[in-house]
């Protein structure tokens, strides 16, 4: 491990985004290594607005069966999610949890102060009001918005490739301002995400540290880096951190 140069003050502001790497070991695929979900499917076919205006029945087949998947019993956090809710709950400054995931398993684990920049699979988009309603079922072209009750309107509440992320300007303004950016578990190819890192940099005052299973495409840009498994590495990092700054 690279260690950080000084610790951080208690009062440090934190902005922590993580990926699906800290997911895997619940039980749930990632997209990149070998075998993931982008080895055995196409972005083109399932994860753009075209792909559901050409083919809405195979995009929602693609989301009900990781929704299930989500959902089923021997799915649950793990000890990354809870040190990272822990570590929210002792820090005495503020800790953003910016997560691309969109499972539930940091709210399951405690974590309060959560951006999903990439939408949440349990909730439901309506094309036609906007509305986000919670979502556990299957969903079809026939499915009812619960918010404004009309049929063949619903998606899943997803960023796909081409939309706008959530809450970018919130996103933006706090890793502008933090004192410590986390990423954790996230290949470093999707955008904006992966540039996060650099707009810590340009604000000139964020320590970076970087946790993965490996180097990601921007590890040389992290002041710091460890690599290995979330549930071993997280819980290791979030002690120091509580017992000494950093
Ligand atoms: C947008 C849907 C405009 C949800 C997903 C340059 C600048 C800006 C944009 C672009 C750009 N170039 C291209 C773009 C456009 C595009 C993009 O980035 N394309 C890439 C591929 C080149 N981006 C967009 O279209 C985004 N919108 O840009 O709007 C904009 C511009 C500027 C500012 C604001 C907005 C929208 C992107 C939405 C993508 N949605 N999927 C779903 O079905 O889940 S992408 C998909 O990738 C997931 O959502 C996921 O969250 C995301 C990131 O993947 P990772 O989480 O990193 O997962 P990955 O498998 O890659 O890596 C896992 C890592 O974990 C690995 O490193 C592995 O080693 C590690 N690991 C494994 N096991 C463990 C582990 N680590 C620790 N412990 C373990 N046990």
């Amino acid at each position: 491990m690279i260690r950080a140069n000084k610790p951080l003050s208690k009062a440090g502001r934190i902005v922590i985004l993580t990926g699906a790497g800290i997911s895997k070991e619940s039980g749930l695929e990632t997209f990149r290594d070998p075998g993931g979900i982008w080895a055995r499917v196409r972005v083109e076919d399932v994860a753009t607005p075209d792909a559901f205006a050409r083919d809405p029945q195979r995009v929602h087949a693609f989301y009900n069966a990781r929704r299930q998947g989500l959902l089923s019993a021997n799915v649950a956090p793990n000890p990354a999610h809870a040190a990272l809710a822990h570590l929210e709950a002792e820090w005495p400054g503020e800790v953003l949890l910016v997560t691309q995931n969109i499972d539930d398993l940091h709210e399951r684990a405690g974590a309060r102060n959560l951006i999903h920049m990439h939408g949440e699979i349990l909730t439901a988009l309506c094309t036609l009001c906007r509305g986000i309603s919670p979502w556990r079922h299957d969903m079809d072209a026939a499915s009812q918005c619960p918010a404004c009750g009309r049929a063949g309107s619903l998606r899943v509440n997803v960023v796909w490739f081409g939309e706008m992320p959530y809450e970018m300007e919130r996103i933006y303004r706090a890793l502008a301002a933090c004192d410590l950016f986390l990423s954790i578990g996230t290949s470093g190819n999707v955008y904006p995400a992966a540039g996060f890192v650099e707009e810590v940099r340009g604000a000139g005052h964020g320590h970076t540290v970087e946790l993965n299973l490996e180097p990601s495409q921007g590890h040389s840009s992290f002041a710091e880096r460890a690599y290995g498994r979330a549930s071993e590495i997280v819980p290791a990092f979030v002690t120091r951190l509580l017992e000494d700054g950093g």
